[in-house]
């Protein structure tokens, strides 16, 4: 890599990263528009910055010129789920995308690291299109629980800090929490149906309230303003009450209002 030039080197790694973390930030946010569960919890990527680059080529004792051939994660994608299972899910929905190809994937779940680390690694060929035409774009797309990356953040940190050379009494420690979080991990798949039930109420009742507010709006454009602003009164009481089956009930009589007013066909 030539490194008076390492910025225009990198601008097509920061198109792959920019565009990777769209499309999964979408999925996630697809999945939820449609009332259904998403493996996916968050989404980040970043492109290695030089130093770190130039860190790693070194103790790799991998050459200047080789760099982009032979590290792969100077596109880096991270995504999070909630539950171990739902890593498997991310995974094979990375196998269908049609924009990318899987080179290699590494399962750091089964086989943890020495350190500890646990996180599945899928690495990819990632097609951009740049002003200088196409390109084949290297990157890693890390996945892991929400518990796991807690874990590494800690030690990444760490590692920094002894300068890769953890002391043997930290490193215990940190192997010890790494099992710790096998075991919360392990834990929250057990109660995984539970968990994903609340979280579907949670969002059918935001997306309730979402509702009722949003017929409340198109009725005030097309009906009676005072009896409106009665419903918003009522609406407003059950809301305090706090009782959900109440407010689904309310929610339901609305709708069939507002369509029988006409108003839910109202956009702005
Ligand atoms: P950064 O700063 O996160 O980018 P390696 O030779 O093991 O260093 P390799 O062969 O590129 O790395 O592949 P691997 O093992 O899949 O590791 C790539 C990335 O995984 C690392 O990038 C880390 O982000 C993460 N990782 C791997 N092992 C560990 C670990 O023991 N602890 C933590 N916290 N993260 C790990 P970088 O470039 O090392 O670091």
């Amino acid at each position: 890599m030539e490194l008076y030039a390492w910025r225009e080197k990198l601008a097509p790694y920061e198109l792959a990263v920019e565009e990777l973390v769209i499309k999964f930030r979408r999925m996630m946010s697809d999945y939820r528009a449609a009332g259904r569960y998403s493996p996916i919890e968050q989404v980040t990527g970043r492109v290695k910055t030089i130093a770190s680059m130039l860190d790693k080529a070194n103790r790799k004792g991998v050459e200047l010129e080789e760099i982009e051939e032979k590290i792969d994660d100077i596109a880096g994608i991270r995504i999070i789920c909630q539950f171990e299972e739902d890593i498997h899910s991310v995974v094979e929905i990375i196998r269908q995308m049609t924009d990318l190809e899987v080179v290699s994937e590494n399962d750091y779940i089964s086989h943890p690291k020495e350190s500890g680390y646990r996180s599945y690694h899928v690495n990819v060929l990632y097609h951009v299109q740049t002003i200088y035409g196409h390109r084949r774009i290297k990157a890693e797309i890390q996945i892991r629980t929400l518990a796991m990356n807690f874990w590494s953040i800690i030690e990444h940190s760490l590692q920094y800090k002894y300068n890769g050379a953890i002391p043997q009494e930290v490193g215990n420690r940190l192997w010890a929490s790494a099992r710790a979080v096998q075991r919360l991990d392990l834990e929250m798949a057990s109660i995984r149906g539970d968990v994903m039930d609340s979280q579907s109420l949670f969002r059918q009742d935001s997306g309730n309230v979402a509702d009722i507010l949003n017929n409340l709006q198109n009725l005030y454009r097309v009906a009676d303003k005072d009896a409106v602003l009665c419903i918003q009164r009522e609406f407003y009481e059950v809301y305090r009450q706090g009782d959900k089956e109440e407010l689904r009930e309310f929610g339901r009589k609305l709708d069939k209002l507002a369509a029988e007013k006409g108003a839910q066909k109202l956009r702005y």
